[in-house]
């Protein structure tokens, strides 16, 4: 009997888990006011989930559209893309193969800086580093998430008996974007090993403390190891609907859900059903709060454009963004560039990529803080939120020149 028991809920586990095969990942790039009619009615009447940008409200002339069609549409699609001569390409041919690539036959068992990592082994890592670097490293739990897993700050920097001030730098707040959480990971083992060696490193962590949140939406992460790859969301639940979870980058309250935003439950960019109504934004906001004062920049990784921006992303803005706000940008931005291409743009975000409200970036702007820079780093490739692990080096790498980048200046000109 209890065999049976233990079968059943294998089986219901196993069910549970999200297959992509025979789904496409198509390019467009629509060059008429026709073309663009078309990817919105093709949103309006099958499920399509935009890559980037991440709804069909986005889409102008002449943006570049990765869009993600479920197996039973993939004819239809196109078909129509065809028929209407839009430029296009197939950049996912079977979702389902990318998936399983991804993870390049990873072993389960160790923690691995060049794979991805489960939450588990994450957290099991953000235990280890601390307490295998105590002068370096201290930790805080600044709140739980909806399916209870606790949510871990890492302090990293030189020890000092006084309040020093700090750059936050959080990753993993929209669930899909793996390579996100990894760089935060990443940065923590470049700051313990090159502490005393690299200069810029050793000068960052004498003057600051860099606060790591490794991973802003666990239950999303943990979501898409364990059933659903392309899952964005958090998991919360909410009366009234079967949809599950919020876009905790549209829940903070910045304009909330006046733009970039959807009041529906089921989209992927849901804004909640009031800011900070998912507990993963509010624990945020609260430390935050209580920290303004010593937070003297935010840094916060996204995927897969290739962009270095800065508020406003709520309204477009009404005269020029502070000066030398922009001018760091730049450089962050330039540096990227030339390692990587042309492709890095950077600007306040509401021009440069898309109008969004309802941000951490826009409102820790509104709160008072004074660089608030938003990376979306990416491969110049075809791989998606789908970048193979042996891949993540080289956005790493530009994430870092970014990171360092900012730092400077900020150590350079504390206020
Ligand atoms: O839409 C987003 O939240 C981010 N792009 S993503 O494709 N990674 O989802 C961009 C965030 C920019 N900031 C705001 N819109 N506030
Ligand atoms: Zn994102």
């Amino acid at each position: 009997m209890k065999v049976l028991l233990l079968l059943g809920f294998v089986a219901v586990a196993l069910a549970e888990v999200t297959r992509f095969d025979g789904e496409k990942v198509y390019r467009l790039r629509p060059k008429t006011d026709e073309h663009v009619a078309i990817i919105k009615e093709l949103a309006g009447n099958i499920e399509v989930d935009f890559w980037s940008p991440e709804g069909a409200e986005q889409v102008v002339v002449s943006s570049e559209v990765d869009m993600h069609v479920d197996a039973a549409h993939t004819d239809i699609v196109s078909t129509l893309l065809q028929q209407s001569e839009m430029e296009h390409e197939v950049l996912v041919e079977d979702l389902q193969a990318y998936v399983e690539d991804q993870l390049d036959n990873q072993e389960t068992k160790a923690y691995n800086y060049m794979k991805y990592n489960s939450w588990d082994k994450i957290e099991a890592w953000i235990s280890s580093m601390a307490s295998s670097n105590p002068s370096l490293i201290s930790t805080q739990v600044i709140g739980t998430t909806f399916e209870g897993r606790a949510m871990t700050v890492m302090k990293i920097g030189k020890q000092s008996s006084s309040t020093k001030p700090a750059i936050f730098l959080d990753c993993g707040i929209h669930a899909r974007e793996w390579i996100s959480p990894a760089f935060c990971q990443w940065f923590v083992k470049e700051a313990v090993e090159t502490y005393g060696s690299d200069a810029q490193m050793t000068s960052l962590l004498d003057q600051m403390d860099v606060i790591v949140l490794p991973v802003f939406n666990i239950d999303g992460y943990a979501y898409t190891w364990s059933n659903n790859r392309m899952w964005r969301k958090t998991r919360s639940r909410r009366s009234g609907s079967s949809c599950i979870g919020a876009d905790p980058n549209r829940n903070f309250d910045a304009g909330w859900c006046t733009t970039g935003a959807s009041s529906n439950p089921c989209s992927d960019t849901y804004c909640g059903s009031k800011p900070e109504f998912e507990v993963e934004v509010k624990a945020v906001g609260e430390y935050i709060r209580r920290n303004l004062f010593t937070i003297k920049a935010f840094l916060t990784v996204h995927f897969y454009f290739q962009v270095v921006v800065f508020p406003y992303f709520y309204f477009f803005q009404v005269g020029a963004p502070h000066r030398e706000v922009v001018q760091v940008g730049e450089g962050a931005a330039g540096g990227l560039g030339s390692l990587f291409g042309p492709r890095y743009t950077r600007g306040p975000g509401g021009t440069t990529i898309f109008p969004a409200a309802g941000g951490f970036d826009d409102w820790a702007f509104d709160l008072g803080g004074k660089y608030f820079y938003t990376f979306e780093v990416g491969d110049t490739g075809r791989f998606g939120f789908l970048l193979p692990g042996s891949q993540i080096k080289p956005p790493w790498g530009g994430a870092m020149v970014a990171v360092k980048y900012i730092s400077a200046h900020v150590v350079g000109n504390l206020f």
